[in-house]
């Protein structure tokens, strides 16, 4: 009744921003991503004679509070597998929980996978990324490896609304994602109480809508195509899309720091200057650069000569959450 899984984080090429069912965690609008190798999350979950559900992450136990929406996945997999059993879960990330590298997505997918092992209940990525999505809306992109459309669905019960890989990673092994981190401070709108207040206040969330469809297009067809140029320009004009509605959302969400703001108006210039680069930007300051593993060196270069000392790393696209056999305890 133990099982382990690893599942590598996520960074959206077009972006989720918006829930049409809260509870079911159901999008207004389907995304793409790219799953990130190095960025990882192992969990391992035991059903057994526990006196009450019990969470350590990172090597501290966590209140009930803080643990509220793994407890609430446990329970979701303990209902599917007909068990009563108290869970023991332990959860390490190999990166900063709170340095806006997307842990939540990680996390939910593989303490599903763990979960669903432990529970000895089988399920297919369809059914796992269901699941998964119900702790975390980016954690059902986080089931499959590689390029993965979250179909937004149209069922009521969100049967439909799942993460489908629709490139393996060796299909484009030369794609990068470089991540920075510009900023370590906790941000001041989590994602899930920011998108709730930008439907419900922002005056340009329908163009938001209207628009998403030609960007998924315009993404699916550049990474078939293997088309940095297109993919790298759509991701970016889609984030500051995303920028912009939280921007004008009642209260108004900012999270761009001087730092990032310096990143990507360098980033336009150097691309002036022939270099092949691009930006996104999540529900935090940290940016992240599109490109091929061919710029990544010069990238990186010109990225210390404008910010100094900055923590950079780079990602290829990463393989789908597994089971794994060394339990964390
Ligand atoms: C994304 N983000 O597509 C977007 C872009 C942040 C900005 O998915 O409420 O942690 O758990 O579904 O998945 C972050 O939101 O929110 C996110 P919930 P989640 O990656």
């Amino acid at each position: 009744m133990k099982a382990t899984a690893v599942a590598n984080s996520n960074i959206a090429l077009v972006k989720y921003w918006g829930k049409r069912d809260d509870k079911l965690i159901l999008p207004q609008n389907g995304s793409i991503s790219v799953a990130l190798d190095g960025l990882s999350t192992t969990t391992t979950v035991e059903f057994g004679p526990h006196e009450r559900d019990i969470f350590i992450l990172d090597g501290r136990e966590r209140t009930e509070e803080e643990a509220k929406r793994v407890f609430g996945q446990i329970d979701l997999i303990r209902e599917r597998a007909g068990i009563g059993e108290k869970a023991k879960i332990v959860s390490e990330n190999n990166f900063p929980t709170a340095a806006g590298l997307a842990s939540s997505a990680s996390g939910a997918a593989a303490l599903v996978v763990a979960a669903a092992a432990a529970a000895g209940i089988g399920l297919d990525k369809k059914g796992l990324s269901v699941l998964a999505r119900r702790g975390s809306g980016s954690a059902c992109r986080s089931i499959s490896g590689g390029f993965v459309e979250w179909l937004m669905g149209e069922r009521e019960d969100g049967s439909d609304s799942y993460g489908k890989q629709i490139a393996k990673p060796e299909y484009w092994p030369d794609f990068r994602i470089i991540t920075t981190v510009v900023s370590k401070t906790e941000k001041h709108v989590k994602s899930r109480a920011g998108m709730r207040q930008t439907v419900k206040t922002c005056p340009f969330y329908g163009c938001w809508l209207e628009s998403i469809g030609s960007d998924l297009k315009a993404v699916r067809n550049g990474i078939a195509e293997k088309d940095i140029a297109t993919v790298g320009s759509i991701a970016e004009m889609n984030a500051l899309k995303m920028h912009a509605l939280m921007w004008t959302t009642k209260p108004s969400i900012v999270y761009w720091m001087p730092e990032t703001l310096k990143i990507i108006q360098n980033i336009v210039i150097w691309r002036k200057e022939g270099l092949d680069c691009y930006f996104t930007i999540d529900a935090g300051p940290q940016v992240k650069i599109i490109c091929l593993k061919k710029e990544v060196k010069e990238i990186e270069a010109k990225l210390k000569e404008c910010l100094g000392k900055v923590e950079i790393s780079q990602h290829a696209p990463g393989g789908d959450a597994r089971p794994i056999n060394n339990h964390l305890f």
